[in-house]
């Protein structure tokens, strides 16, 4: 008989049962115990919780930064740490701020949860010096936060120092060319680059839009047919990193991936008389002299550095 009263819940009625036996487990101590459809779903949800928690380890074990290397979160230049500090930054304050808001809440519902018998709560409206505090705190986390903001775009944007190497980057549909003027040489899809010393990318597009993207050492920054932008870095540490063009350029933009090479200053000098002596020596700034066969809007990138307009 007991049997066909337990069965003959519905779940509102299971769920209420559970509440009042969290909330008053002395009450509920018999029929807790007996209550099987309860104990169920408890072990249930237990055993939900218990699958998402292992997932979620799972899960974060996997993001770990060494086994991807265009990831953004191990910076390996001094661009891509302004970056990162800055993330740092902000996701600290954010964290804060959960934990702050969730902790009061949390404790609010708990301390303050009703029973059955309490009466009607005390009605108020409006507290002038809680609006107060919740208005200047977050001004201040905001100030915290707009001063490394305003560093890192001033940073990033600064022109590099006349030792810097310039390097002219064209995107086209769908490959990388990188010209090196001051070597007279140039490269598709492999950018070579020496360590501890700034690059200094004035960067154009031969057709559509593209985006330079080099995760461990800079930001992305769109490249343009008509405008010219830029962009720097310093590699800090030798090793090959993949790239990508972070910007939809039609149906093989996804194949238009490239190399970074960041090789130790004597190691990078080689390469490049390697490659002066070597049958592709002539630039292609050189055959467009000869052929004229690259876009007229190619020719944006011939104008001097300090001449071109954008960022
Ligand atoms: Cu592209």
């Amino acid at each position: 008989m007991a049997e066909c009263r337990v069965f003959s819940l519905t779940p509102s009625e299971v769920k209420g049962k559970v509440l009042l036996a969290q909330a008053f487990p002395c009450d509920f101590e018999g029929s807790y115990e007996q209550d099987e459809r309860v104990m169920l779903r408890t072990a249930a949800w237990r055993s939900r919780w218990v699958t998402a928690l292992c997932l979620l380890a799972v899960g974060l074990v996997g993001c770990s930064p060494e086994h991807y290397p265009q990831t953004t979160l191990l910076p390996r230049g001094d661009f891509a740490r302004i970056a990162d500090h800055l993330l740092d930054t902000t996701v600290k304050w954010a964290l804060l701020v959960f934990v702050l808001v969730e902790g009061v809440l949390v404790y609010a519902i708990f301390r303050f949860r009703g029973k059955p018998e309490d009466p009607e709560p005390h009605q108020t409206h409006g507290n002038t010096t809680v609006e107060i505090i919740w208005t200047v705190i977050p001004a201040l986390i905001l100030a915290a936060i707009a001063v490394p903001t305003v560093r890192a775009i001033f940073q990033t944007n600064a022109t590099p120092g006349k030792d810097a190497l310039t390097i002219e980057v064209v995107g086209h549909q769908w490959w990388w060319e990188f010209r090196y003027p001051e070597y007279n040489l140039t490269t598709a899809n492999e950018l070579h680059v020496p360590v501890d010393r700034t690059v200094s990318l004035r960067m154009g597009s031969a057709d559509v839009i593209h985006s330079f993207w080099v995760p461990q050492f800079a930001a992305k920054r769109d490249v343009f047919a008509n405008r010219e932008t830029r962009l720097w870095f310093k590699a800090e540490v030798e090793g090959e990193y993949p790239a990508q063009c972070a910007e939809f350029c039609g149906i093989q933009h996804a194949r238009m991936a490239y190399r970074i090479k960041a090789q130790r200053p004597e190691e990078f000098q080689a390469w490049v008389a390697h490659m002066q002596k070597c049958s592709c020596r002539k630039s292609l700034r050189a055959r467009q002299g000869g052929g004229g066969w690259l876009p007229a809007r190619m020719l944006l990138l011939d104008t001097p550095f300090e001449a071109s307009t954008g960022n």
